[in-house]
């Protein structure tokens, strides 16, 4: 769990993500379908790490789970904010700015975020 927000394990249904912020209303806002059950799965920085019943260990970048990946604040609008909060990752070498997914965060990372940034959802 992560800033109100939930991963869960759900067997065949793969991994459900689900905003907890609000406990008395929780709400699916993406997922993972993994090819055999969800056991498991554990968040390290940006990627889930998921125990695959049939097929072992799954790992995926937690913006491919996302239905909105530039939409880094999960407010559900592409704006300032989200830039924002990329910038400062980016700047600090956090690991979500590690946008194309290849180890290292460079200006690669900077140029993929602000395609996507700038088309929205
Ligand atoms: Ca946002
Ligand atoms: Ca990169």
């Amino acid at each position: 769990m992560r800033d109100g927000v939930a991963f869960v394990a759900d067997d065949a249904a793969g991994v459900l993500i689900v905003d907890v912020s609000n406990p008395q209303t929780p709400v699916v806002i993406g997922g993972y379908d993994t090819p055999g059950n969800a056991e498991v799965v554990v968040l390290n920085d940006s990627r889930l790490y998921i125990a695959d019943q049939q097929f072992g260990l799954q790992i995926v970048h937690i913006g491919s789970c996302l239905p909105c990946a530039p939409d880094l604040t999960g407010d559900g609008v592409v704006d300032t904010l989200d830039f924002l909060l990329f910038l400062g990752a980016w700047a600090q070498g956090n690991d979500i700015a590690d946008w194309d997914e290849n180890g290292t965060i460079n200006t690669m990372d900077f140029i993929a975020f602000l395609n996507e940034w700038a088309v929205g959802c």
